[in-house]
């Protein structure tokens, strides 16, 4: 068995065993989840993505000031790479561009296109896991490096994690980096609500997408008609949650392992959480970064920080 599939049967076994039942929303992002977060990026409901497209492209100059020249800039959760091209021609001409994600093909794929459409641009793509150490391209090392995490992911970690994944970055950036991060902010539960419950059911799909790739990958059984999405705001931890809930009582079976649910009984799937500028500044700090600017879209939706490592 491959070793990624080796980790993510150990992963799941060891999720559904516990209790709660739990899954980590790194394992979303097979080719099916990919696409379907793309579909997500563009729903009505879905605000961070053009709240922080409108964010990059007005202060596209202002941001670019964080970078200095013949920098390397290094994007934690690149996807499909939308972001930095809305930022490339304001930045400064870069030594490099090093997308990491831990989506394989999607990864690939979109390095091949921005080869193409910026041949000057070193693309340096690393598939890996970004809560694991992984080491930088032999080419960067001489280079200033620039983290660049848009997109709310951070909000993925709990704080804890976010505070443990920024002070890694610091020793993977190294004493005086810079690094751009799109945070989201904490707004009235309707709009979160419906941010995660689109009417056309994409985020439905991508969550249960999940179940989907555990039978496809692990040839588990599993019958996802016995499933429903279920996404709320949880306003004293602020954050929104994602779970995947028993419609009825059943049995799941992975590699000999089997999980019994009953009925209304969930996978917890995802948090979401949601920062005010004073919190998220409070958390970076505890991690060894300091905010110097931070930018908002109009409707003060979701935040763009620029952080410098202070050691
Ligand atoms: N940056 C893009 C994509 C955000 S979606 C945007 O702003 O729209 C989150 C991205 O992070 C996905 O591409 C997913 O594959 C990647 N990802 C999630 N968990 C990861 C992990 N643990 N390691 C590496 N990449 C991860
Ligand atoms: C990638 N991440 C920041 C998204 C989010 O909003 O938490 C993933 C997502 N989950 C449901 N919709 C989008």
């Amino acid at each position: 068995m491959h070793d990624d599939t080796t980790r993510f049967m150990a992963d799941v076994i060891a999720g559904l065993g516990a209790t709660p039942k739990r899954l980590s929303p790194k394992y979303f992002y097979d080719a099916a989840g990919s696409a379907l977060f793309l579909d997500i990026t563009r729903l009505d409901e879905y605000y961070v993505t053009r709240a922080e497209l409108e964010i990059l492209g007005q202060y596209a100059s202002d941001i670019a000031a964080h970078v200095p020249a013949g920098a390397v800039l290094v994007e934690f959760g690149s996807g499909a790479s939308t972001k930095i091209r809305k930022l490339l021609d304001a930045l400064p001409r870069l030594a490099g561009y090093v997308p990491v994600d831990i989506s394989v093909e999607l990864l690939a794929q979109e390095a091949e296109e921005l080869h193409r459409d910026f041949p000057a641009l070193p693309v340096w793509p690393i598939a890996a896991d970004f809560t694991t150490e992984f080491a930088l391209p032999a080419a960067a090392a001489h280079s200033p490096k620039v983290g660049f995490f848009p997109g709310s992911t951070i909000g993925n970690f709990e704080p804890h994690e976010a505070e443990h994944f920024l002070a890694c970055a610091a020793h993977t950036l190294g004493p005086g980096a810079a690094f751009i991060i799109g945070v989201d902010l904490e707004k009235s539960p309707a709009t979160l609500n419906a941010a995660y419950n689109d009417a056309a059911g994409v985020t439905a799909r991508f969550n249960l997408n999940m179940l989907a790739r555990i039978r496809r990958e692990l040839d588990a059984q599993i019958d996802l008609q016995g499933f429903r999405h279920h996404a709320f705001y949880n306003t004293d931890a602020r954050r929104i949650e994602m779970h995947l809930v028993a419609t009825r009582a059943q049995t799941v079976r992975v590699d000999g392992h089997h999980f019994d649910f009953a009925a209304g009984e969930s996978i917890h799937t995802e948090n979401s959480y949601k920062y005010t500028q004073a919190r998220f500044a409070e958390l970076a700090a505890r991690a060894g970064w300091q905010i110097e600017a931070s930018w908002t879209d109009a409707q003060g939706l979701m935040s763009v920080q620029a952080l410098r490592c202070r050691s």
